[in-house]
């Protein structure tokens, strides 16, 4: 059994999305992040940067781990799927994993922040981010154009990659004109467990997708602190 601690974000849902393939049991911990739960001296034993997602593994003496795309690689490789055991096929998930966990997540992440949430507008950072995003966006439609995912077959790196990308418009940058990217998008969010990925943390009082007022409170919250 594995605990999950989360929120309704994008990186949460890349460990539930995982957990919902791999159909790991898992038993999900939600941590309101506007009432920074995720500071909480118990949380921080088990995630000392203070964030979501985290699991801990029961079955493997309560190991814990931290960081999404860390998350991603230890359910893999416990279970054998949704990453390559030859080192080429490795390292092409690796490649468009650490692309999602060192581009895709922070730009967009940043974009969100002075687009929606930073009290006062700063023009050119808005500007900067959904531009950079924007961007990557296109270097992943390059990628899709004749690949039906990243990097082979089915990934970590397309779960990584996709629970960011299709929140592109609450960060509002455009996907219009990238047609193999909205092609994989949709194909990614038919599947089944994807599906009931993002469905975790299951209705909690409330959830930041159910009100974007409230999702707005909540990140100025934590930007305050
Ligand atoms: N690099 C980390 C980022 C985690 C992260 O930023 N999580 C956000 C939610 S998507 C969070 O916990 N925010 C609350 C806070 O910053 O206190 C990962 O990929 O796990």
């Amino acid at each position: 059994m594995i605990d999950l601690y989360t929120a309704a974000t994008p990186n949460g849902y890349k460990a539930s999305v995982a957990l919902e393939e791999l159909t790991l049991p898992y038993e999900v911990h939600y941590l309101q992040l506007g009432k920074l739960e995720q500071k909480a001296d118990w949380f921080l034993k088990i995630n000392p940067n203070g964030r979501i997602p985290a699991i801990v593994d029961r079955d493997e003496d309560n190991f814990a781990v931290f960081e999404s795309g860390a998350i991603l690689i230890y359910l893999a490789e416990k279970t054998g799927k949704l990453l390559p055991k030859d080192v080429k096929g490795r390292s092409q998930v690796m490649q468009w994993l650490m692309f999602q966990m060192g581009g895709i997540g922070p730009m967009m992440g940043q974009a969100n922040v002075f687009f929606r949430y930073w009290p006062e507008k700063y023009q050119a950072a808005i500007d900067r981010y959904q531009n950079e995003s924007r961007r990557l966006f296109e270097v992943l439609n390059g990628r899709l154009k004749d690949h039906e995912y990243l990097a082979g077959d089915y990934s970590i790196a397309d779960i990584a990659n996709w629970c960011w990308a299709r929140t592109y418009e609450w960060s509002g940058v455009s996907v219009d004109g990238l047609d193999h990217l909205q092609r994989w998008l949709k194909a990614i969010g038919d599947r089944p467990a994807v599906q009931r990925g993002i469905q975790v943390p299951k209705k909690p009082e409330v959830t930041e997708k159910d009100d974007p007022q409230k999702r707005i409170a909540q990140a100025q919250t934590i930007l305050q602190r």
